[in-house]
């Protein structure tokens, strides 16, 4: 099926609508992922901002990245979110006072300011800060970026592929829900039911004040995530003393760690850094996650939970974003887009793409990472279908995001079956994408 043509003047006006929220979203270094739900600097979306932002000011883009950057712990870790000091305690859940970053994670380097998550996110920051710089490489030059970013980058992946290891197989394992940024996806189902809860007066949900309880995780989820962090935090954020009962290698965390690889060597070439080494980084983490990771029979890949060293059962777009990895055998790439186009992952309403399979017995429509649409996830397939030169395929999901993101008025996330919008609205991260996929 070819994509439906899309008009100019459509282009246009969703051209200008992106660039007014990712004008609206800025905070001065950095921009919020929501005014409202999201009111601090998200790890892994200020990558996707920053690819979109570099069309509208390469400069904004940059530093975008370097405010991120610039939060960074002393083992390496990039935090998943770096708070913002003006911006009321009580205004997002958890707060700097529940991660005490600057004390409890004093022993592995946290800044003393500011005050961040304990946490990391999915890798996507070289990738953002390659391309950044290609948007205006004159421009980059001249403020030096990067040369100024490398070596935190370096570092960034050091910290993933040294301190993360905890399968002992070459790739990077996360411990919380909240680190793949799928945070309620049913992979996490199992490995979670394992969890103590955390009391459930022991903390306050600040996103029911904006969000609607049916499209955010559950009560019983967030006491398990409580849980988590807290004995993360008191083991000092150590990953060399904490227990880890949540611990498994995540495909799209592992996808995009290859997809930065390579955007490192694209950067050491233009700094004098060993573009070699990272290249053979990344074709070790390919044959990594080709071994570990694929499952045949499914024709995708999946989460592996280290703890029974056993894949989780669940079926989601993460096993789909590895499409990304140029150097995957032809047959796994064949069986993706088969699962791509099959009924577990194939929308035929909309062309959107959904966190988790249409026919699984866990699927939702509107709750979150458990079946709707999301905007980063369709960017990252869409990039991986175009990578393996199925621009066909790719061009349908690119035509169905832009009409999506357009009409929801950039939303969080989409009923995948109607394109009907949920969660936040003005969403940067769909934005940002959408001006890219624009360019
Ligand atoms: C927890 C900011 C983040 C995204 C994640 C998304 C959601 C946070 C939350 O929002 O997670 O980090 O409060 O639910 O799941 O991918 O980075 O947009």
């Amino acid at each position: 099926l070819d994509a439906p043509a899309r008009t100019a003047a459509a282009d246009l006006t969703l051209r200008r609508g992106a660039g007014r929220v990712l004008l609206d979203n800025w905070v001065g270094t950095s921009t919020v992922p929501s005014r409202t739900l999201y009111p601090h600097q998200w790890s892994w979306d200020s990558a996707f901002i920053a690819i979109g932002l570099r069309h509208l000011s390469a400069r904004r883009a940059q530093r975008e990245l370097e405010s991120l950057l610039g939060a960074q712990w002393g083992d390496g870790r990039v935090p998943h979110i770096v708070f913002n000091s003006a911006v009321p305690n009580g205004a997002y859940f958890p707060s700097p006072d529940f991660w005490r970053s600057s004390t409890a994670g004093a022993g592995v380097g946290a800044p003393v300011s500011p005050e961040t998550s304990g946490i990391v996110q999915p890798p996507v920051h070289a990738l953002a800060a390659w391309l950044v710089h290609r948007a205006d490489p004159a421009e980059s030059r001249r403020r030096g970026f990067l040369p100024r970013v490398y070596p935190r980058l370096v570092a960034w992946h050091r910290y993933l592929l040294d301190r993360r290891d905890l399968g002992g197989g070459g790739l990077a394992a996360i411990v919380h829900p909240w680190e793949p940024g799928m945070d309620n996806s049913p992979c996490w189902d199992a490995p979670l039911a394992r969890v103590t809860p955390a009391a459930p007066g022991s903390y306050r949900r600040a996103d029911l004040d904006h969000g609607h309880p049916a499209d955010r995780p559950t009560d019983l989820d967030y006491g398990r995530y409580v849980r988590l962090a807290v004995d993360y935090r008191d083991a000092g954020y150590d990953d060399r003393a904490a227990a880890h009962p949540f611990r498994l290698e995540d495909p799209c965390m592992n996808a995009l760690l290859i997809a930065s690889e390579l955007a490192l060597a694209e950067i050491a070439r233009c700094v004098g850094g060993d573009a070699d080494a990272h290249e053979a980084q990344a074709a070790k983490l390919t044959d990594a996650l080709v071994t570990r990771l694929w499952d045949d029979e499914a024709g995708l890949f999946r989460a592996r939970d280290l703890v029974d060293d056993a894949f989780v059962p669940a079926r989601s777009v993460a096993g789909l974003v590895p499409l990304l990895a140029p150097g995957l055998p032809e047959t796994v790439v064949d069986r993706l887009v088969s699962t791509l186009e099959g009924p577990a992952f194939h929308a035929d309403s909309t062309a959107l793409v959904p966190s988790y399979d249409l026919t699984g017995p866990a699927f939702d429509p509107t709750r979150y990472w458990r079946g709707p649409a999301w905007f980063n996830t369709a960017w990252l397939i869409e990039r991986g279908l175009r990578t393996h030169g199925r621009h066909v395929h790719a061009d349908r999901i690119r035509a169905a995001f832009l009409d999506t993101a357009g009409a929801s008025g950039f939303a969080e996330y989409v009923d995948p079956t109607t394109g009907a919008a949920r969660g936040a609205r003005s969403f940067s991260w769909t934005a940002a994408l959408a001006l890219d996929l624009l360019n």
